[in-house]
């Protein structure tokens, strides 16, 4: 895919022409091998961080079910295995390959720009979708899409502060993956949030690493360690969803022995929810694909965009999560 360096005044010309699938006309005005009708289909590589939780599913799952040729993208998607190298080595490929636009989702929030320099020295423009990097230099990508994260901390801090630090509590927090925004940003938000109540106390915290696999082999360690656990804060559903059953498995009732507090309001979170076994959860929606195809779409339009575009999170209790469960798309 060629890109093309255009005039301001030809930029929707010339960027049509170089947003078709492969097929625009070789230097001498032929049609290239393979070529067709000239098409304005944006071909668009994602770098996904993996497949660790139901987040993770959902979220895949709108940006692929929107991204569509019928829509007008062709897309590549590739899945790192929550590995950093793994999304730099499908950036490079990307822009190797001449795509239109990257977006990605980073595992961890550093390290990105020396690939995103990359990418810009090939006139490929880049979108962040759900995680930030912490590069300073904003001409890196043309938006960032996602939740704000510290602000997901700070509504369960305040939640727990409120109805179940009345008295003291000590609490073990499953943190995400190390590095990664969302796990540092929901760190920061909770310990805000409860600094002014005593009552609260952190007396272990350690990565899951978003899984429940991971979220269940810590939960089990704290419990080994701490015979006084009042609160889980769980990063995640999923680590949450683990810690339910390292509790169980331990002879205790969760959301009763042990409270038990989330973040992502996915399906089996919110199920656990009604359940009674996870007593208050802070949504972060994963339904990034709708948008992500407007920020695709303006930017190949030359059209400006927001730097940075927040996505509205609510919470749920019991009550809540009962009314709202039967109708959650993820
Ligand atoms: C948050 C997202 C996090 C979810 C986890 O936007 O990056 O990663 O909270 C997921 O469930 O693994």
């Amino acid at each position: 895919m060629r890109r093309l360096a255009a005039a301001a005044a030809t930029v929707a010309v010339l960027t049509l022409a170089a947003c078709s699938g492969g097929s625009t006309d070789d230097d001498d005005g032929t049609a290239a091998p393979g070529g067709g009708a000239e098409t304005d289909t944006i071909v668009v590589g994602f770098s996904q961080v993996g497949s660790e939780s139901g987040w993770r599913a959902a979220n895949t799952k709108s940006i692929q079910d929107t991204l569509t040729a019928e829509n007008g993208f062709e897309l590549k998607f590739s899945d790192a295995q929550q590995k950093q190298e793994n999304q730099i080595q499908a950036i490079r490929s990307y822009i190797a390959q001449g795509v239109d636009v990257i977006a990605f989702s980073p595992v961890v929030q550093s390290g990105w720009d020396g690939v995103l320099e990359e990418a810009r020295d090939a006139g490929i423009p880049v979108v962040l979708t759900d995680r930030a990097v912490d590069s300073t230099d904003e001409t890196l990508y043309e938006s960032f899409i996602g939740s704000d994260f510290v602000l997901e901390g700070e509504m369960m801090g305040e939640w727990v502060s409120e109805n179940l630090a009345t008295e003291p509590i000590k609490v073990v927090e499953l943190q995400g993956t190390t590095g990664s925004a969302p796990a540092i940003d929901r760190k920061t938000g909770f310990e805000t949030a409860t600094a002014d109540n005593p009552n609260v106390e952190i007396i272990a915290s350690q990565t899951g690493n978003f899984t429940r696999t991971e979220g269940k082999q810590v939960m089990e360690g704290f419990l080994q360690a701490h015979s006084d656990i009042d609160v889980v804060y769980a990063h995640n559903d999923d680590m949450g969803l683990g810690a339910i059953e390292a509790i169980e498995a331990a002879g205790m009732v969760p959301g009763v022995d042990i409270k038990i507090v989330t973040i992502d309001a996915v399906k089996d979170g919110m199920q656990a929810l009604v359940d009674g076994k996870i007593n208050y959860i802070v949504e972060c929606n994963p339904l990034l694909g709708p948008d992500l195809a407007d920020i695709i779409k303006a930017v190949v339009a030359g059209e400006p965009v927001e730097k940075r575009i927040v996505v509205k999170d609510e919470a749920f209790d019991q009550a809540a999560a009962t009314v709202a469960l039967p109708d959650r798309e993820y």
